[in-house]
């Protein structure tokens, strides 16, 4: 009978052999420094006095793990495609001699409260080149106080860790950087490693070029967005406004925008880089709206960051206000009490909202003081703005969407999958130097996997000041749009033509097998960087 347990696919990738440099394939690290990556501001040094004048450092030959390493591997904060294959990179290379990979469980609480347990072979063979985190699990614990340092120390002493991988994103990150300085000045033995995980895109700096999981998940939506589109040419009725995750910074957005080409798109740098208020932005889609139905389509494609409502300048405010707040309230505090203590502009602006977004204004923020930007109905705002503005609701009809859970946990494309179990093997190369206080890089992305160069860059170099939960703390920066890079640019030189035309491009779904360039390829957002570095 034919085994029902996997889909044809599953099968199919179980089977898959990540491309990876063939250095990462030899025996015996070597780890050369070159320069600082970045200057470390003096604040950040101050407390980070054992990190923050690491180099960063390329791989010359071999990352076999050698006998005997015992590490630790947490997933942490969202899921992200690829996440199984860094594991499983992780494992290979350590498993060559002898090694051992304990899987932490939920996340960083599972290091605090050590839970986790020693990954054998057929369940690595069993998450090969599959998306999710389910193997180990995930979550969003902070790694915050002292006795939460120590405990992660109990933990790694207990189980003899030469080494922990953080996967994360820059929150994630910032534990590990915050866990490697804590165990340098504590005399725990385990070297700390991050590994840049985020569907946000929003963790890149120099050598760190992308984030795992970028490139599948915009695909996936950008093949919802497609359809959608080819859905509103067909029926010429509706305008859809499709909200996409990707927490404050608009790649997501601006990635599917250049693989699908809408009639519009926010992104929520440019609207804070021209201080455009709700009023502002509302008036720009509107007359792209007005502009088409005066030519009789009546249909339109408008894609909206989760993350915009942060960027409005008056939004931006009222969310900073109420995080203190909220962070300051002992939870008992009523909404009138929390808006009491905000400025008068502040309470006005929240009372323009819609109640529905007023309520997911003021829902918790996350471990880390975050608003949680995937909560807030912002299509919605944005229609419901829109139709105030306009007077012609006969042929102003809407849908509303969002697309992030649909993306997170696809299997991974070509590249995330080579990515990915390459930056398991780069961590792994790492830890078996004894590197501690590095994330895992790989620079020449674009380029063939043969190419790339595995790279260890310090966590601090990648660090700022940030006022959290109301206070100055070193984070790792969010990277933001660059509004004069080369993605950006190439999206404002073609909108005015989409806008007017339906110059619609339709990607499909996620390719794995056939022609290369089809099934290997890289996002825009990366080919273009590339491009303008090149
Ligand atoms: P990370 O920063 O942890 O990678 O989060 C990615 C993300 O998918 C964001 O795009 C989104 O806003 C958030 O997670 C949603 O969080 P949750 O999974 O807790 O609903």
């Amino acid at each position: 009978m034919q085994d029902r347990s996997l889909s044809p696919l599953q099968a199919e990738r179980q089977r898959y052999a990540p491309k990876v440099p063939p250095a990462l394939m030899s025996a015996g690290p070597t780890w050369e420094g070159a320069a600082a990556a970045s200057q470390v501001d003096p604040t950040i040094a101050s407390q980070f006095p054992h990190t923050a004048e690491l180099l960063q450092i390329r791989c010359t030959s071999g990352t076999l793990a050698p006998a005997g390493q015992r590490v630790g591997v947490v997933l942490s904060g969202g899921q992200a495609p690829g996440g199984h294959n860094v594991m499983t990179g992780l494992y290979d290379a350590l498993s060559a001699h002898g090694g051992e990979l304990t899987g932490f469980l939920g996340g960083p609480i599972g290091i605090i409260e050590d839970k986790g347990r020693v990954l054998g072979a057929a369940e690595i063979d069993a998450h090969r080149n599959t998306g999710g985190f389910d193997l180990i699990g995930s979550g969003r614990d902070k790694i915050a106080t002292e006795a939460q340092f120590a405990a992660c120390a109990e933990a790694c002493r207990r189980r003899e860790l030469t080494g922990l991988v953080v996967i994360g994103g820059d929150d994630s990150n910032t534990n590990a950087a915050v866990l490697a300085e804590w165990f340098l000045a504590n005399g725990v033995s385990t070297s700390v490693v991050g590994v840049p995980k985020t569907i946000d895109g929003d963790l890149k700096a120099g050598a760190v070029e992308c984030s795992f999981g970028f490139d599948t998940a915009t695909r996936v939506y950008a093949q919802l967005v497609g359809n959608i589109a080819r859905d509103a040419r067909s029926a010429g009725k509706y305008w859809h406004f499709i909200r996409l995750m990707g927490r404050s910074a608009s790649h997501v957005t601006l990635e599917v925008a250049l693989q699908t080409q809408p009639n519009f798109a926010f992104i929520g740098e440019e609207v804070r880089a021209n201080g455009w208020t709700l009023a502002q932005c509302i008036e720009k889609i509107a007359a792209v709206i007005v502009d088409r139905a005066g030519r009789g389509q009546h249909h339109g494609i408008c894609l909206v960051p989760e993350g915009l409502i942060e960027f409005i300048p008056e939004i931006g405010r009222l969310i900073e206000q109420l995080n203190t707040a909220l962070a300051n309230d002992d939870g008992n505090g009523s909404e009138e009490t929390i808006l009491a203590g905000l400025p008068a502009d502040s309470r006005n602006v929240f009372r323009s909202l819609p109640a529905q977004i007023r309520g997911q204004l003021l829902l918790d923020r996350d471990s880390h003081g975050n608003v949680q930007v995937s909560k807030i109905d912002t299509e919605s705002l944005v229609i419901a703005k829109v139709q105030e503005h306009l007077n012609f609701s006969d042929s102003f009809r809407t849908q509303h969407h969002f697309f992030g859970y649909e993306g997170r946990c696809a299997a991974p494309t070509n590249f995330d999958a080579d990515y990915t179990y390459a930056l398991g093997r780069t961590a792994a190369s790492l830890l078996a130097s004894g590197k501690s206080g590095y994330i895992a890089a790989l620079t020449g992305l674009s380029t063939e996997a043969s190419a790339w160069e595995p790279t260890g860059v310090p966590l601090t170099s990648l660090m700022h000041i940030e006022t959290r939960k109301g206070k100055p703390v070193p984070v790792i920066a969010k990277a933001l749009v660059d509004l004069d890079g080369a993605p950006f640019r190439y999206f404002a030189e073609r909108r005015r033509q989409w806008a007017d035309d339906d110059a619609y491009l339709y990607p499909g779904a996620p390719q794995y097998f056939g022609p290369a360039e089809i099934s290997d390829g890289r996002t825009m957002t990366l080919t273009l960087e590339a491009e303008e570095r090149a």
